[in-house]
């Protein structure tokens, strides 16, 4: 059987986290043991927290598609990213040269570029049938009841998209209070998430909340989220062990993980 490395794909929206979680958890995987790397996907960065070790802006030039296209920064980010398609197995040949046990995935700020269009699941795809996403809810925009679920509605809408195990956190939670924590984690059993949508919402919004939460809660979209924070380290451990379960536990030569509609 083919040896597979573990692909560790970090989303979420703008700004929540994802490239400050890829330095500490990769640092928090090297201290556990294990060889790990570290792929920025974002063409158009212009300062990481961390120093790549396989970066896409050696494979592709925002500038250069921007001028040579004439394109705004989004267009040149989604021109760059089907650009990056066409050489995926270069990038994973360079991926598989480290040989590592994991490789940790920072993916664009602009979520919407890796995983709403094609190039994101293709990417998904070619590099490992072992793979997880974890979703990064940023604190700052979960306090309220129905912004928590609009938050675990953009993670259904990656559970639908991505046919791999998911893992949902709360991050920068050092930026909110342990009472704010301890609510919104509260918040992942359906019961609670109920009982705070009819206090704090009213009306068409309260009836269209309640709709979508028992449609999560039937399909199982709703679970648990691990708060972290990559100041503080808060949450890591707990993030590593559900990371470590995750691989061991899923069979990951079956072919059944990778069925989806083709585009
Ligand atoms: N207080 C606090 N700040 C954080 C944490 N994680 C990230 N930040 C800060 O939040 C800002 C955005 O963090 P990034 O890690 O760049 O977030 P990102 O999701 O990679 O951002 P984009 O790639 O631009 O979408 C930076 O100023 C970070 O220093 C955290 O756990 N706590
Ligand atoms: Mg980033």
């Amino acid at each position: 059987m083919e040896p597979y490395s573990n692909v560790i794909y970090i989303l979420g929206t703008a700004g929540s986290g994802k490239s400050a979680l890829t330095m500490k958890f990769s640092e928090w995987l090297y201290d556990a043991g294990w060889s790990v790397i570290r792929m920025n996907m974002d063409p158009g960065v212009r300062q990481l927290p961390y120093t790549p070790d396989v970066d896409v802006r050696d494979y592709v030039n925002l500038d250069q598609i921007i001028e040579q296209y004439e394109l705004g920064p989004n267009g040149a980010l989604i021109a760059a990213t089907d650009i990056l398609v066409t050489k995926i197995d270069d990038i994973k040949q360079e991926i598989e040269s480290f040989d590592a046990d994991y490789i940790i995935v920072d993916t664009v700020g602009q979520m919407e570029v890796f995983a709403y269009r094609s190039s994101g699941l293709l990417f998904v795809t070619a590099l490992s049938k072992s793979s997880v996403v974890v979703h990064l809810i940023d604190s700052l925009l979960a306090k309220t009841p129905a912004s928590f679920v609009s938050m675990v509605l953009l993670g259904a809408s990656l559970k639908v998209r991505f046919p791999i195990p998911q893992i949902t956190v709360l991050s920068k939670t050092d930026l909110i209070s342990e009472d704010e924590i301890e609510r919104i984690c509260k918040w992942s059993n359906p019961e609670f998430l109920a009982d705070a949508l009819e206090i704090a919402t009213r009306g068409l919004q309260r009836e269209l909340n309640v709709t979508l939460l028992n449609a999560l809660k039937m399909q199982g979209y709703i679970g648990e989220v691990i708060p972290v924070s990559s100041v503080t380290m808060k949450g890591i451990d707990a993030l590593g062990g559900d990371i470590e379960n995750i691989f061991n536990k899923h069979k990951w030569d079956s072919e059944e993980s990778y069925r989806w509609e083709s585009e």
